[in-house]
């Protein structure tokens, strides 16, 4: 490891880079290989790949005991199940949801032509502004999807009460938050439904894959013919379906690395300590934090950057990148600023200010089970330096 002390030592400035091998957000946390390995055995000798398998069977009871939920129905990926979700609801015309989210939430609903209406962000939690999505509320919306964004909850009561005063459908995009809880209930409770994403880059992860967690009994059988083509049975279909199936293998990858679910949220909170701890005197960057009393995965680190800080927002992510370190910058520009709501809503802008500001500041951090503590106080030496022209 090279010697950090004055801006002559960073990789922008020529010196080699300080990581040889890319540290990214969103490495994969895999527990046991042997237990995985074991189960691909297993799977091949049955001659059983997919279409409700015992393994995925297996994976979503202990997904929905782990969650203290009635019914988890288990999916190929995350935005597969956001728009099966959508479509067992009923939601239909225009839809309230965050701008500041990954692309799937709107496209879930554009793609089912349904108008995705997005509203502005509190700046503090980064989650829908419930005063926002009142005034985005015309006659044509039939629903809101919030979104839990970073492992922590939207302002879930708040969202409730306005879809209960307007006969609105309340469900959740809660890809972020798998094995997090709101006021000490975990989520999956929460609204007519919720729905998780287990790919590749989430805290927990199925290779890829997703799930709609509910309690409503009608609405998971709903879910559970859509994912399946609508069959009851053999040479039956009752409802219009698609293809939203788990596969076998996907679902050992699921409950090898449930087993190992707690010593990822070790890893990760003691990767956020260590962040939190180097980065205390910087000023002008705030990490995100986190309520102690909840259940929390800590699986972003989340820094803003705003104007008390002397280097931008774009320079710390360039810097950090010529080192090997493969800060991200969700969710920005937001989705309204992408094909095709920047075309379909060219002003879109004029009403998500704080979307817009957010988008701007913050930049994302690697953690996980791959991350250490010295490589975290590289990377915020590598900062400190940026920002303050040495050691
Ligand atoms: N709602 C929300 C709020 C979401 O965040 C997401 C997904 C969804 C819905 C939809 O759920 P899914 O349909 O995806 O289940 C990534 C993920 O592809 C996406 O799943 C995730 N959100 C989003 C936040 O991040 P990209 O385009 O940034 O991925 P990519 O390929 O740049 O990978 C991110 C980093 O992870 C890279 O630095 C490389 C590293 N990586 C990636 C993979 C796949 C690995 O180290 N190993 C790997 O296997 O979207």
């Amino acid at each position: 490891m090279k010697s950090i002390q004055t801006l002559q030592d960073l990789a922008i400035n020529g010196a080699e880079p300080a990581f040889d091998q890319i540290l990214h957000v969103g490495r994969p946390n895999i527990g046991n290989h042997e237990t995985f390995l074991n189960f691909t055995r297993e799977i091949l000798e049955r001659h059983w790949l997919s279409n409700n398998g015992p393994i995925v069977q297996e994976f979503e009871q202990r997904i929905a005991d782990y969650h203290k939920v009635k019914h988890c129905i288990a999916m190929c990926n995350g935005t597969i199940s956001l728009e099966i979700a959508i479509r067992a609801l009923g939601l239909e015309g225009e839809v309230i949801i965050p701008s500041y989210t990954f692309i799937a939430t709107a496209h879930a609903l554009n793609w089912q032509a349904i108008t995705p209406v997005f509203a502005d962000i509190d700046p503090d939690t980064h989650t829908l502004d419930p005063d926002a999505v009142r005034s985005m509320i015309t006659p044509r919306t039939s629903g809101i999807i919030g979104v839990h964004l970073w492992g922590r909850a939207a302002q879930i009561e708040a969202l409730q009460t306005i879809a209960d005063e307007y006969g609105l459908k309340l469900m959740f995009d809660a890809a972020h938050v798998f094995a997090c809880s709101y006021k000490g209930t975990m989520i999956g409770q929460f609204g007519a439904c919720e729905v998780l994403s287990f790919h590749a880059t989430k805290f927990f992860n199925t290779f890829e894959g997703g799930a709609v967690l509910t309690n409503d009994d009608e609405l998971a059988e709903t879910v559970r013919l859509m994912r399946n083509f609508g069959f009851s049975g053999m040479d039956n279909v009752i409802h219009p379906g698609t293809n939203g199936k788990m596969i076998e293998i996907a679902a050992a990858m699921g409950i090898v690395n449930l087993d190992a679910i707690d010593s990822m949220i070790e890893a990760n909170r003691r990767n956020y300590y260590a962040y939190r701890d180097e980065l205390s005197d910087l000023p002008g960057i705030k990490l995100l934090s986190f309520d102690e009393s909840e259940h929390n995965n800590y699986q972003y680190i989340v820094i803003e950057i705003d104007e008390k800080c002397s280097a931008s927002r774009d320079d710390i992510f360039q810097c950090l990148h010529a080192e090997n370190i493969h800060a991200r910058k969700y969710f920005w520009p937001g989705c309204h600023k992408m094909k095709p709501y920047k075309e379909l809503y060219p002003h879109a802008g004029l009403m998500l200010p704080n979307t817009e500001q957010v988008a701007s500041r913050v930049i994302l951090l690697p953690t996980g089970t791959t991350i250490d503590t010295n490589m975290i106080r590289t990377v915020v030496t590598i900062i400190r330096v940026l920002l303050e022209g040495k050691l």
